[in-house]
């Protein structure tokens, strides 16, 4: 069943090969008509290069809109999204200072957040935020530091915005002890059928850094770290930068908006940002955690979060930095054990290359340990 939910993420993932299936240019412009938008359509197309939702960019009356698929077999409740979305909207209203902008969510013409489509799709349409560029890699310090402003002004609107007001849009997202779980029995499942070495070096890899799973999990059982809303997702590629001034304006795709991990979002970002040879790395750059790219996002972010991230959280961030990339690495190489059921893939095996990518990343982030830790607790001292 397409809305059936319950255990991590990525178990529910039998109507994938459903969920793929591009609608008809006819059928999207009739979707993307059923929310309160000038008609006709003028223009459609693919939009982005999101691994989960179907995202098309809308043209209609001189205004331009993203209309997305929610991937249903991903997000079991993809109205709870919508909702979130408008929490945040409603917060951000209230503190126009900290200048963040939320695409809107238009509504359709029956009023709803979102449109269940007659074959149980969920689709829902927001402004396009215009004269907005994505960046392929950080180029210049400055950029660095937009990115950690943004990140840092993020998480402190949230800090206005209780964890209880906040459906859980993904269960088990980051939750890398059980990412680690669904691993292992993939793995008992596949026993005999691991001869191919680049497999083969991949779960060793995996193997050998078990205990990292349960490091952040631990921490916050132990009520060391507070669970707060996060978002859940701040890539690179989901910052917005003003294409003229270059400053960073905002941090789209909030679909896991939700409770979570500030070292989640902390060592997520990073691990995007800081591996400047992305996550498909061509070969042209080599795998590796830039210092001094990181060095300014974290010097930007603690200027914006120091008066309330805590001690402890600030003293996980070198163990938050490890462990995102094997967490990634490791979801990519349990869906490519499982046959690519849950991240778009473009061709066979890039499940698997690009696991080994985030995995070159840990080891190149472990060789790093300790000008990490230097570097962490230098941003973080009183300026
Ligand atoms: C997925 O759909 P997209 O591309 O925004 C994934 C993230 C990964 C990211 C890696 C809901 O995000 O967790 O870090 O790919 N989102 C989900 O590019 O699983
Ligand atoms: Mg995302």
């Amino acid at each position: 069943m397409f809305w059936t939910c319950g255990g991590p993420t990525e178990m529910r993932r039998e109507a994938r090969a459903e969920a793929r299936q591009a609608p008809t240019l006819a059928a999207l412009a009739t979707i993307a008509e059923a929310f309160e938008i000038p008609s006709p359509v003028v223009a459609i197309e693919p939009y982005g290069r999101g691994l989960i939702n179907d995202t098309f960019r809308v043209a209609a009356g001189g205004t331009r809109y993203v209309l997305q698929r929610i991937n249903g077999a991903v997000f079991p409740d993809p109205l709870r999204i919508m909702s979130n979305i408008q929490a945040l909207d409603r917060t951000a209203r209230l503190h126009p200072d900290l200048g963040f902008r939320v695409p809107a969510l238009i509504a359709t013409r029956a009023g709803d957040a979102g449109l269940r489509a007659p074959d149980g799709s969920v689709w829902r349409l927001m402004t396009l935020i215009e004269d907005a560029v994505s960046l392929h890699r950080i180029e210049e310090p400055e950029q660095a530091r937009e990115v950690g402003r943004l990140l840092g002004r993020f998480h402190t609107l949230l800090q206005s915005l209780p964890a209880e007001v906040l459906g859980v849009t993904l269960p088990g997202f980051h939750d890398t002890p059980a990412y680690l779980a669904r691993f292992l029995s993939v793995l008992a499942r596949l026993e005999g059928a691991r001869n191919d070495p680049q497999i083969e070096t991949g779960i060793r890899f995996a193997l050998d850094r078990q205990a990292l799973a349960r490091r952040l999990a631990d921490a916050r059982d132990r009520g060391e770290i507070p669970v707060r809303v996060i978002h859940g997702d701040p890539k690179l590629d989901n910052i917005l930068f003003d294409r003229d001034s270059g400053r960073a304006l905002a941090l789209i795709d909030l679909d896991t908006l939700q409770p979570g991990l500030i070292l989640h979002d902390i060592g997520d970002c990073l691990r995007s940002c800081c591996n400047r040879s992305g996550e498909s790395a061509d070969g042209r750059t080599a795998v590796a955690f830039d210092l001094a790219v990181a060095e300014p996002i974290l010097r930007a972010y603690a200027e914006q979060t120091r008066a309330w991230l805590s001690a402890e959280e600030i003293a996980l961030i070198p163990e938050a930095i490890r462990l995102m990339p094997f967490e990634l690495g490791l979801r990519f190489l349990t869906d490519h054990l499982e046959g690519d059921r849950y991240f778009k893939v473009a061709e066979p095996g890039e499940n698997l290359r690009k696991a080994g990518i985030q995995f070159a990343l840990v080891r190149d982030i472990e060789g790093k340990a300790e000008d990490i830790r230097a570097m962490v607790s230098h941003c973080f001292q009183t300026p």
